[in-house]
């Protein structure tokens, strides 16, 4: 959800997957991805987005914020640490 021109927001559910798996992005505004883990499986353990540089532990039941600021338009993907599972973020 873009709150202004200053910073946005979305919110991934991790159970059985990423819910929603695709993220509409504003490219150039500073974005907060909160990932929320409900899925004990080990494998949604860990959340990579490889074009940001991004390499998190998602400990479950908890919320871990991810910041990035997309500058580019394009797609990105973000996957689980055996990439597995896929998620893809759209920037426009
Ligand atoms: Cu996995």
């Amino acid at each position: 959800m873009l709150k202004n021109n200053k910073e946005q927001v979305v919110t991934v559910n991790v159970d059985g997957g990423y819910k929603p798996n695709k993220l509409k992005l504003k490219k150039g505004v500073p974005t907060t991805i909160n990932f929320n883990r409900k899925d004990p499986s080990g494998c949604l353990s860990e959340v990579l987005i490889p074009d940001f540089d991004v390499k998190e532990e998602l400990p479950l039941n908890e919320t871990v914020s991810v910041d990035i600021t997309p500058e580019a338009a394009g797609e990105y993907e973000f996957t689980c640490g055996m990439q597995m599972f896929r998620g893809k973020i759209v920037v426009k």
